[in-house]
Parts: C-alpha cells; structure tokens; sequence
C-alpha cells in the first residue's frame, strides 16, 4: 500500500498528503503543501460515509444497483434520454471516466460552471488563454492585492508565499484576512467593476503605466481610457461605497512596485462577471505585469491546460447551473449536491422530482441523495487510484490506494461495468492512470504538468495578434433600491455542501434584529428562514449566507452569466422580515 496521496476536494491548494497508520498528515516535502493540511481532511474521518447502495430506499448489493442502473440506462436510450450531472466533490482527473461511457450511449453532459465560469470566459476572452500564476511568482512581489478570494479560508497554502509583503484586499467583508492587510478596500458587493475602470483611469492619468509593454502587448489601451471615462466618477464611487482617495491610497502603493493581484470567485458571482476580470486584467496590462517575474494576474487557473482527455466527447450539453432535468428520463448524479448547490433550489427542485427517474452516486447523505431512487456509494479518495491537478498551482499529484475496504464502488469500476454491458470500448484503468501521469514531469520534489509557465504569458498573450484584448463596452448598471445585497461566499468549516455546514444567515448589529431571531430572507425567487447572527464585520446593507447553508440557494436565481454559462449567486436583492 502506498502512503503518499493528494487531497481530492475542489480547492486551490490541492495538498500532498501523507497516509499515517490511518492519520492524514499534510506533507513536509511538498514545498505547496508546506507540512499541514485543513479541517476538512484533517477531520475528514468525522463525516459518516453511505456504506450501502440503497433501491427506492431499500438497502439492495451492489450487483442489484447496478443491474438496476444498467435497466434505466436502457429505457432511457428508447426514450427521453440520459442527463449525466457531475460535479467536483472529487477533483481526481480519473472521476471523468463516467463521462466516457455516458458520452458513448449518447447521453447528455453539462456545461459551464457554478464556480469559476463566468471570471475564466473573461481572462480567455482578455489573454486567450487562462494560465496559472504559480506561488513562486507570486512569492517574489513586493505587493499583493488579493480580490475577493479569501485566502485564510480557501486558499491556506498560500499564506507562506505572503508573508512580509504589502497587502492590499478588496472585499465587502471585513474578513480577518482583511483586517491584517495594510489597506482593505471595502466596497459594495458587485462595485469592482466600477472600482476597477476608476483604478485603470487613473493609472493612465497619474502616467503610471507602462508604455513600453503597451506597445508591445496592449495597443488599444488608448481606446480602452476612453471607456473608462464613461464611467461617472463622483457616482459611481457614491454607489459602490468608495471615495477618490481610496483610488489614491490603492495607486501609492502600487507605483514602482512588483505587484501580483490574485482574483477569486467573490467578484465574478454575478451576469458581468466576464467584464470584472477584463477590468481587473486591464489594470495588470497597464502596469505592465504579466510576463514578468513576481508580478501578474491570476484568477482560477484552468486545472487541465496540458491534460488532454483520453475520454469520449459528448455532443449535447445541459447548462450545468440552469439543467432542465425533467426533460430526461434519467439524470445520473456524481460527486454532486444540485439541490443544495446549484442556484434557484424551487427550480431544480421542480426539475429534478419531473425528471425519469434519479440516480446519486456519491460519498455522504445529503438533500440529493435523499430524492434519489438509487443511490451508489462511492470510494474515498484512499481507497481508488487517480491522478490530481490544481487551479491553484502547476502541480500535479498522484493519488494511489493506500486503503483497502469493501464499501462502495471506483468511478472506474462503475465505467467498467457500464461499458461491457453496453459494448462500448474502455481501456485499463491503468492506460488511463498512465496517460495522466505522462502529463507531468519532475521539477524538483514535485512534480508539475508538462508544457506549463513558470512565468505565464512572457511571451505575450495567446489572443489571435497576441494582443490583450481590452474590455470595449459593458453592461453594468449598479441599481440598488431599499433591498439587500446578498453575500455567499465560502464557509471555513464546509466544503460547500461536505462537512460541517453552516445554519445561520449574517448582518451587522446595527441592523435592529436581535441575535437568535429567525429571519425570512425573500428574493424573487424564494425565501429561506434562518437564524440571525451579528457579524460586525459586514456593511449595513449586506446579509451573508455562507454556502453550503441549507436554503440559501432558494434565493438565488437560474439567470447565467452573460459570457461562460455560470451560476450567478449574489445577482438578486433580498428583503429581510423579522418572523
Ligand atoms: N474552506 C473552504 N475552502 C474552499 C471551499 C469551501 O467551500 N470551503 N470551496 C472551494 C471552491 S469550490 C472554490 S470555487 C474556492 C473559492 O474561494 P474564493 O475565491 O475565496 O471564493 P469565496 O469564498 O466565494 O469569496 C471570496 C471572497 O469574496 C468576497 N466577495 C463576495 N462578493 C464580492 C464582491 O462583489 N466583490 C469582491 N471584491 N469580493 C466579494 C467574499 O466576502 C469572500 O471573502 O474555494 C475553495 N476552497
Ligand atoms: N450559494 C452558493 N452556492 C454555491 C456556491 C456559492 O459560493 N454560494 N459555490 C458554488 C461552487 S464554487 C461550487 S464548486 C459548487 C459545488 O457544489 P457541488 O459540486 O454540488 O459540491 P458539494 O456540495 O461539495 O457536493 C459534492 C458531493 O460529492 C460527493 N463526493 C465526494 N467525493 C466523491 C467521490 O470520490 N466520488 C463520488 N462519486 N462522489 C464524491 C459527496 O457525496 C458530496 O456530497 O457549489 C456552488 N454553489
Ligand atoms: S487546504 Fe484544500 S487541498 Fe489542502 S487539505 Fe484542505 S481542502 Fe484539501
Ligand atoms: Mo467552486
């Protein structure tokens, strides 16, 4: 048995792990993973897993669940078809072999994101390509502005590249990450846009960018300063809640100094979110920091540049945050929560109850598995062999057995099974092992995906010309009436729907409800009554539900994002009645 693994949850550090007499240790040697890992694998064991496959609520073997599952794949092929929904409770490379045999019956499969889909179509749609910044670049900034990703809580391994630098963060929250940077930009939810073209503006007017890069790889900046003139100071900084000196503040630091701005997931939750990232990417074109050693701008970095699939490609797709289950017969779920996390749960409720018939095929109970008439138990991460990637960094980790144990069935061996059932060719799990593992060469203690940049884009951009591509118009009207901006942002005790969820919904104390009182959050899409908690750290006018509370996503609509089909969580306004 081997004892060296990676973490398979969805999170940027993808951490090296160390299997100790059943103890799960974060590894020494791996320079990412630094020797500690976080409460989620390091109580990991604490989460009761599904230990038997389960038929209308039968406990049945697992040949019976599979014969069963055989037999709607069947009945769905004469009829309205197969949806298969998955989803990253997994992030093994291996997990996509189902794709291979759903693809092959002919079965539909999902695109875009509730996650990151909106921010990636904006850095493509800039610089062609979406490439990691690895932390080593980043260890070598003067100046780190971190933009709504909260790095304590979902990007941990990250805090050692960090230390001793300037720290600028922008977020809404006061976070305990924000509160130890040297200036916390602390704007409306939704105002980076704004913030952002303000930011680039004045970087052209004080001549702080770089003329020489723009030449070279940012022509159009002229017509881009243009556009940001559209934009009204005085009332745009009114509405998101900043002043001109915070546009001072931000650009004093910034002058003259290695910077790397590290953008997460908070500021692309929304239909423009595309338009953010060219904005923010914008400002790291004039600064002239991509290309260049310990600077640049880094989102969530595509996890499978240079891993090229060795699995059948589907042809017809299901918007992954707005499915329309009910026209399936069957929709087969894996590594996957839709009815607590997709956006709009009235909606995917509806959906999911008219569709055929449900399949789940997952590690632990929850509001998904409890609808489904079949229900599979996976193997954890220990117990099967897969190879891993990050958006995080460039690594790449193998993930051996290093357990054995009877519960439950590999997403290969499910695939295998399919597949001879139905006629359709698979190779070993091996090959597939192999052609993963090829993917990567060794860099020192590590191991990295082959083909990627220690410092990305040094050869410009991956557009048609090379040329960044500046945002040329947008379509951002900020509009707030009396209603609340709904904040839904990561919780450090949840993987969103695994572990330890949260329960309560968020305001300031200033808010006039008094602690414990259950609330009713109303959105024009639903509501959801929680218990108040005080959280001084958030403006007046913002209620925060983190995700993975159960109900928060009745308030969120099915609306996707105007470029890269993602999931939209803070585009409603709520109200809130004491109840
Ligand atoms: N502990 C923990 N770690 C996780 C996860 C988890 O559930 N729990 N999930 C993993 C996954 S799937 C992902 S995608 C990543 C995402 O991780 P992050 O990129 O960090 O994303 P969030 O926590 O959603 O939001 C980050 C910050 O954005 C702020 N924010 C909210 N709205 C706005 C806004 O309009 N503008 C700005 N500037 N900031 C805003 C929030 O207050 C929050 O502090 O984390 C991964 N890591
Ligand atoms: N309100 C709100 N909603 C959100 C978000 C938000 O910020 N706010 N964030 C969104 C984001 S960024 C994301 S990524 C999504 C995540 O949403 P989902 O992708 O639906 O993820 P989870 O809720 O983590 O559920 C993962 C499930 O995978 C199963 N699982 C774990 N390991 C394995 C395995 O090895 N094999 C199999 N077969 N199953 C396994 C577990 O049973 C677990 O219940 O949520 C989105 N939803
Ligand atoms: S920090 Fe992320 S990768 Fe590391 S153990 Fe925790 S969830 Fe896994
Ligand atoms: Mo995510």
């Amino acid at each position: 048995m081997q004892n060296k693994t990676a973490c398979p949850l969805d999170c940027y550090d993808a951490c090296s792990v160390v299997v100790d007499a059943g103890k799960l240790k974060g590894d020494k040697a791996h320079s990412y993973t630094n020797g500690y890992l976080c409460p989620h694998l390091n109580h990991f064991w604490k989460q009761e897993r599904i230990t038997q496959p389960r038929l209308k609520g039968e406990v049945v073997s697992m040949e019976t669940a599979l014969a069963h599952l055989e037999t709607l794949v069947r009945d769905a092929r004469e009829g309205n078809g197969s949806l298969h929904y998955r989803s990253s409770g997994n992030f093994g490379l291996m997990q996509g072999v189902t794709d291979h045999f759903f693809a092959s019956v002919g079965a539909a499969l999902t695109k875009g994101s509730l996650c990151d889909g909106a921010g990636e179509a904006g850095v493509v749609e800039g610089r062609g390509a979406n490439r990691v910044l690895p932390p080593e670049q980043i260890a070598g900034a003067d100046v780190v502005m971190v933009w709504g990703r909260n790095v304590p809580v979902t990007n941990s391994h990250l805090l050692p590249f960090l230390k001793g630098k300037e720290l600028i963060v922008v977020d809404p929250v006061r976070t305990a990450f924000a509160d130890s940077a040297d200036i916390h930009i602390q704007l409306k939810p939704g105002g980076d846009l704004y913030f952002a073209m303000l930011l680039a503006r004045f970087i052209v007017i004080e001549g702080m960018h770089d003329a020489e890069y723009l030449a070279e790889h940012g022509e159009a900046f002229e017509e881009y300063y243009e556009l940001t003139q559209t934009v009204r100071i005085k009332a745009a900084l009114d509405g998101i809640g900043l002043g001109l000196g915070d546009i001072g503040r931000v650009l004093e630091r910034l002058r003259g100094k290695k910077v790397a701005i590290l953008v997460g997931t908070g500021v692309q939750k929304y239909r423009h979110g595309d338009e953010v990232l060219r904005a923010i990417d914008a400002i790291g074109v004039l600064l002239g920091l991509f290309g260049k050693p310990g600077c640049g701008v880094s989102f969530l970095g595509s996890s499978s540049a240079g891993i090229a699939s060795p699995f059948a490609a589907a042809r017809r797709f299901e918007p992954k945050a707005a499915a329309a289950f009910s026209d399936y017969d069957l929709v087969f779920v894996q590594g996957a929560n839709p009815l607590a996390q997709m956006p709009d749960t009235g909606r995917v409720t509806d959906s999911l109850s008219k569709a055929g018939h449900v399949v789940y095929f997952g590690l632990y109970e929850n509001e998904t598995s409890a609808m489904a008439e079949l229900v599979i138990p996976a193997k954890t991460f220990l117990e099967k062999a897969d190879v891993r990637t990050a958006y995080g960094h460039n690594a790449l980790l193998e993930m051996p057995v290093c357990e054995s144990g009877a519960t439950g069935i590999s997403e290969y061996a499910l695939s295998a099974a399919l597949c001879a059932a139905f006629d359709v060719a698979i190779a070993s799990e091996a090959a597939y092992l192999e052609h993963f593992r090829s993917c990567g060469e060794e860099a020192g203690e590590k191991t990295l995906v082959r083909g990627r940049d220690a410092v990305p884009y040094a050869a410009g951009f991956d557009t048609d010309d090379g040329q960044f591509l500046f945002l040329e118009e947008y379509d951002f009207d900020f509009d707030m009436q009396e209603d609340y901006f709904l904040i839904s942002p990561k919780s450090p005790r949840s993987l969103n729907s695994q572990f330890e969820r949260e329960s309560q919904a968020f305001m300031h104390p200033g808010c006039g409800i008094e602690e414990g009182t259950p609330v009713r959050l109303v959105s024009a899409q639903g509501s959801v009554v929680l218990p108040l908690a005080h959280d001084e750290r958030l403006l007046a006018d913002c209620v925060l539900v983190y995700a993975g509370t159960p109900g928060v996503n009745n308030l969120t609509s099915s609306a996707l994002s105007y470029a890269g089909g993602n999931a939209c969580y803070q585009a409603n306004k709520i109200k809130v009645e004491a109840c």
